[in-house]
């Protein structure tokens, strides 16, 4: 049996609709893998934080839903390869604009603390981007360590989220 894991997709450079729906292409190809669902699209302001240009353009994001036999680096590994696949450059720059980011949020009830890779995904209670799209697919779901998802989104600051697909 493999693990639920829940992937961040973003995008707010080129034509990020069309990159997401590319990179769920891509998510349901993985290998011993199964795109299981995705949520809406939604629009949303580039997150303010410490560092982070201002003067970005919005972000296009959705969560999918995968269960995987890949273990979590393995897992990693193929999304940067998708993430460079799209166009982006590792330049070191954080939080550049990018045509397609892709973050994995949670794998299974799994804490992992790896030097490259944090899960849950450090910011996800911050982020109306990740929480709304994740409650889509999962609303019960805990969320390791910070507790019941519902709990964190009654929380999360409101920041002008925006669904921009009615229906699929
Ligand atoms: N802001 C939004 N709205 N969506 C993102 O996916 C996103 N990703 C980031 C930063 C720059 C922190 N802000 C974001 O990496």
């Amino acid at each position: 049996m493999g693990q639920i894991v829940y992937i961040g997709l973003g995008s707010n450079l080129g034509d990020p609709a069309a990159q997401l729906q590319r990179a769920l292409e891509q998510l349901a190809r993985l290998p011993g893998s199964r795109l299981q669902g995705r949520s809406r699209f939604y629009r949303s302001r580039p997150l303010q934080a410490p560092g982070v240009p201002e003067d970005q353009p919005d972000y296009l994001n959705a969560v999918a839903r995968v269960e995987t036999d890949l273990s979590p680096l393995m897992l990693l590994d193929a999304l940067q390869a998708i993430e460079a696949e799209q166009g982006r450059v590792r330049d070191g720059r954080r939080w550049a604009p990018r045509p397609l980011d892709l973050d994995l949020l949670l794998y299974g009830a799994e804490v992992i603390q790896h030097p490259r890779l944090t899960v849950p995904h450090p910011g996800i209670a911050q982020r109306d981007f990740v929480l709304h799209p994740l409650a889509e697919l999962a609303p019960e779901l805990e969320i390791p360590g910070l507790g019941p998802l519902e709990a964190l989104l009654a929380r999360c600051p409101v920041r002008g989220l925006q669904r921009v697909e009615v229906s699929r």
